[in-house]
């Protein structure tokens, strides 16, 4: 029986998913994906359009049951990005809901349709060598379109296990969250994580502070969120009784996919006496670090590491600096059972990203004493965090320039209450005298790429400041620092 899923072995009738009206017994969801992973099974790859629905839920354990690898899609993703991510991972076929209407870019992929039952058969066991690809996610990178990261049945078992044995996570778990399902944090850690467990997600479909009082006030034990989430979540607490009840009364409120600023952790304290936890994270590594339940939330103090995660500081010069001082930087880099195959298609990629077998993160952390880790920054300053996305300047760069109205472009991230960062185009315009409005390039970007991608503030220069060598010298754009 699937390595991954226990559960669907003998499945109950305890609850698994709930996705607003939708809900999936154990039984019900081992029926629906048993039926759809014998129509995919030999399948190479399988693009699943990933809604935040429960048939986005069905198709991947689908995938996963069938040793099909899934490229989640998202479903806002932009015709650039989407015909790169379709080029580049080469699906056999898309899984989507028999009512979705899915773009042009997808036309050509045969479509089979994802339902919520089936008929009560066993479903397959899942592959039995734990290297089988079980996912391909998408990540931005500095330059360029996005990489396919390949994360194997091992990767995703390991850190969903090293996670429950942190958070002691269990099948008695109710999860809360409203978080996309074509990412790491709301698809493995927020579907595959209680179903490994053998637990129930209520996935809310949209975030509102209102859905998150309504489902963690019910039942609800563990909520996941983004910063931006735990943000307004802050913001809504004053005045808020029901919401105050429902945080103060879960079991674990868990932060991750950027830092969870301090006045945030303590306006959170203050109302609901409750600690927010903070793990750390990436796409290719999956789960590296945790806060333990219980400890004092330090601004940007992610934990410690995960079990069988090993963590090391490395120098400038590529020496390994042990120190727990608090002071000394270095760049984070992982080794462990929770790290990807590789990008798909991009050897040199993957290579690049490995010191020996050590994945460079490029984040950029002290150790304190008690061996917790701070970030402290990125080396990359091209890279963005905005609402929890990790947004590379290159692709929204590429994007405006090839705007008619635009003669050179750069990308930056400003620091937002809400957003943690916000993305800023600064835009030379070809005719100074008519540049381009600036919703027409927001629009052009989100078109091109996807809503989270498009700049939430356009500045117009004459022209953009640049060294000897005609390199953007970003550090020298009027406001960012
Ligand atoms: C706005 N919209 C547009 C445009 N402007 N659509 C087309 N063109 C435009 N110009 C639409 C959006 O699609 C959206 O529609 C709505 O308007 C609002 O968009 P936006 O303002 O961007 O949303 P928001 O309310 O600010 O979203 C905040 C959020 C979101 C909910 C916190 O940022 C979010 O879900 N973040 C999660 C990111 C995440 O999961 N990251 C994990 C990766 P509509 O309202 O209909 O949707 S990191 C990871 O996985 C690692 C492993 C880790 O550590 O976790
Ligand atoms: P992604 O590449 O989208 O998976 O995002 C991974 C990046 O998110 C990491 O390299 C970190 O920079 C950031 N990140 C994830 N979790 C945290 C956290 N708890 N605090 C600060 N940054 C985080």
């Amino acid at each position: 029986m699937s390595a991954l899923f226990p559960a669907l072995t003998n499945p109950s009738d305890r609850p698994a998913l709930r996705f607003g009206p939708d809900v999936l017994t154990y039984a019900e969801l081992g029926r629906a994906a048993g039926a759809l992973a014998d129509r995919i099974g030999g399948a190479g790859r399988v693009a699943v359009w990933a809604t935040p629905t429960a048939r986005t839920a069905v198709a991947v354990v689908a995938a996963l049951l069938a040793g099909v690898p899934a490229v989640p899609l998202n479903p806002r993703t932009g015709a650039r990005e989407l015909a790169h991510v379709i080029g580049d991972s080469t699906p056999d076929a898309v899984l989507a809901g028999p009512e979705d209407e899915l773009p042009v870019a997808l036309a050509g992929l045969p479509r089979i349709a994802v339902e919520l039952t089936g008929p009560a058969v066993a479903p397959p066991p899942g592959p039995v060598d734990p290297e089988t690809p079980a996912l391909v996610v998408y990540t931005s990178g500095t330059t360029g379109a996005p990489k396919g990261v390949l994360l194997s049945h091992r990767a995703v078992a390991a850190s969903l296990d090293a996670l429950a044995e942190a958070w002691s996570w269990t099948a008695d778990d109710v999860l809360v969250h409203a978080l996309p399902l074509f990412h790491v944090h709301g698809l493995v850690l927020g579907v595959l994580g209680p179903l490994r467990r053998g637990g129930e997600l209520r996935h809310l479909g949209a975030f509102s502070t209102a859905g998150v009082a309504r489902e963690l006030g019910d039942g609800g034990t563990l909520l996941f969120g983004v910063p931006t989430m735990y943000h307004r979540l802050a913001d809504a607490l004053a005045g808020d009784e029901p919401l105050v009840r429902a945080l103060a009364g879960a079991r674990l409120l868990v932060s991750g996919s950027a830092a969870l600023p301090l006045h945030d952790h303590e306006r959170i304290t203050t109302a609901t006496g409750r600690t927010v936890v903070e793990r750390y994270g990436m796409t290719e590594t999956l789960m590296n670090t945790s806060v333990l339940p219980g400890a004092e939330p330090r601004p940007g103090t992610v934990g410690v590491p995960l079990a069988g995660v090993e963590l090391r500081l490395v120098d400038e010069d590529g020496s390994v600096r042990a120190e727990r001082d608090g002071e000394t930087v270095g760049e984070v880099q992982v080794r462990g059972p929770n790290l990807f195959s590789g990008y798909l298609n991009r050897p040199e990629a993957t290579a690049a990203a490995f010191d020996g077998d050590w994945f460079r993160t490029g984040d950029v952390a002290v150790r304190e004493e008690d061996g917790g880790v701070r970030l402290v920054g990125r080396k990359a300053t091209d890279l963005i965090k905005s609402g929890g996305y990790k947004i590379g300047a290159g692709e929204i760069e590429n994007a405006l320039l090839d705007h008619p109205g635009v003669r050179e472009a750069a990308v930056t991230g400003e620091a937002d209450p809400d957003l943690g960062e916000r993305i800023v185009a600064w835009v030379v315009p070809l005719d100074g005298r008519k540049p381009p409005a600036a919703s027409e390039l927001v629009d052009h970007v989100a078109g091109l790429l996807a809503p989270h991608k498009r700049p939430r503030v356009v500045r117009y220069l004459d022209a953009l400041p640049r060294n000897d060598m005609g390199k953007v010298m970003k550090k020298a754009l009027p406001t960012t620092g």
